[in-house]
């Protein structure tokens, strides 16, 4: 296999040279044509140059200068160019700034030997560690992004979805349109993750530790953390069909229940009867819309009257939190307009509506799971990753834990 690592590098003077070096010395040990690729955005302090030295005398060594756009602009310029011009068959990214080490490499080279597509260099898998002089705050910041990208994006089940030590198969990447991933910054790695998730790649996790820069700056900037969390709200809205559904009942339900109260307050009805007559009624109808609509194809698993019954305890459990917030609200604010309180009260009750319908009334049945394996088997027999990406839920994902992780089970 042709192995081009990708080195992304902006004003790294210091470290690009003991990179490569560590880097070459892992070449030995690895049966596999190993090149390094540096994506250098015309460093001012002058990395470029270092690294065009370097090209004159080692053939495996490439460099690729551009100007400065982006983490995910230079490896997205970087793996066309691996792909396009080096014919490589995996690529690697790997930080410059010696984060990452690279005696990790052979291992993530086995995992890829051993069937995965995608092999992540994980902080968060067992085994895996962030530095130790890393702070709170620091540490904190990185677990957040983490779990925005796990959660808010759907990936729950990649432990280390930000991570920026990985191996990725050329045929799985070819597959992948980098130019309509519509990031520049750090947010291409949770953009990537998400589009190799949707071909069915086959993940797999091994544990790296994450060492602390010593020489040079961090690049991250407040633009690449703005654009990092309207990526993962766009991932959630892309990948989800439900959860745009239930976005829209849930308005359609404020519609109901304000209205309904406006019209029983103004038929001269006590504003404390109104308030859980139109919460009903709005929870009704977010019901209807979602039974018939939203989790439409959640059709298996219960029959209609166990998930009216759950329907009903649900509904009841929604209404009492609603209820005692609109009444705790009216004490404590009173006067304030009661259309305000009960806007306020709706809150509890759709979210305690969609969660409990969506992962119980409404969990999916086991018939999805089967269309998702039919699927999976059908891209085994032809084209793996030839799928057209019209399949907005994630489908069921072949994840090989790491061996620490799958020993500990
Ligand atoms: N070519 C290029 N490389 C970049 C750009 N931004 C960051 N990098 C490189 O991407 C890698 C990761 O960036 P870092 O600044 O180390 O980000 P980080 O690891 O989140 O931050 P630290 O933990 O403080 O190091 C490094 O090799 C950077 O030089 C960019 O705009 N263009
Ligand atoms: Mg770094």
């Amino acid at each position: 296999m042709k192995i081009v690592i990708i080195v992304p590098t902006y004003n790294e003077r210091e470290n690009i040279v003991p990179l490569m070096t560590k880097l070459k010395e892992q070449f030995r040990h690895i049966a596999h044509d190993m090149h390094i690729l540096v994506v250098d955005d015309n460093s001012p302090d002058g990395t470029g140059e270092v690294v065009r030295k370097e090209t004159e005398y080692n053939k495996n060594v490439h460099l690729l200068s551009g100007s400065k756009m982006g983490l995910g602009a230079a490896y997205i310029r970087g793996m066309r160019y691996a792909l396009g011009e080096l014919k490589a068959d995996v690529v690697f990214e790997i930080d410059a700034d010696l984060s990452h080490k690279p005696s990790d490499v052979p291992q993530m080279v086995a995992a890829l030997e051993d069937g995965a597509d995608f092999v992540i260099g994980s902080r968060y898998v067992v085994g895996g560690s962030l530095p130790v002089e890393w702070g709170l705050l620091r540490r904190l910041i990185s677990k957040v992004g983490n779990i925005v990208a796990r959660y808010l994006a759907g990936m729950y089940k990649i432990r280390d979805c930000t991570a920026g030590f990985r191996a990725i198969r050329a045929s799985l990447l070819k597959c992948i349109d980098l130019g309509n991933l519509r990031v520049q910054g750090y947010a291409f790695q949770v953009a990537l993750l998400h589009r190799a998730l949707m071909l069915g790649a086959k993940v797999r996790e091994i544990p790296v530790d994450f060492i602390d820069r010593t020489h040079g700056k961090s690049k991250l900037g407040l633009s690449d953390i703005v654009e990092f969390i309207i990526n993962a709200w766009w991932i959630r809205l892309q990948s989800s069909r439900t959860f745009i559904k239930f976005v829209i009942v849930g308005a359609s339900g404020i519609v109901v229940n304000l209205g309904f109260f406006t019209l029983f307050i103004e038929q001269g009805l006590s504003k404390f009867l109104a308030s859980p007559i139109a919460i009903e009624l709005s929870i009704i109808s977010n019901f209807l819309l979602n039974n018939y609509w939203t989790f439409q194809w959640r059709q298996a698993g219960d029959s209609v009257h166990v998930k009216g019954l759950k329907f009903n305890a649900v509904s009841i459990l929604s209404l009492g939190l609603s209820y005692g917030m609109f009444v705790g609200l009216s004490i404590m604010y009173p006067k304030a307009v009661p259309q305000v309180h009960q806007l306020l009260s709706i809150a509890p009750a759709l979210l305690t509506n969609y969660f409990l319908n969506s992962y119980w009334t409404f969990k999916k049945g086991a018939n999805v799971v089967g269309h998702h394996a039919e699927e999976r088997q059908k891209d085994d027999n032809g084209n793996r990753f030839g799928r057209k990406l019209d399949t907005l839920e994630l489908p069921d994902l072949t994840l090989k834990l790491s061996d620490r992780e799958s020993s500990r089970l």
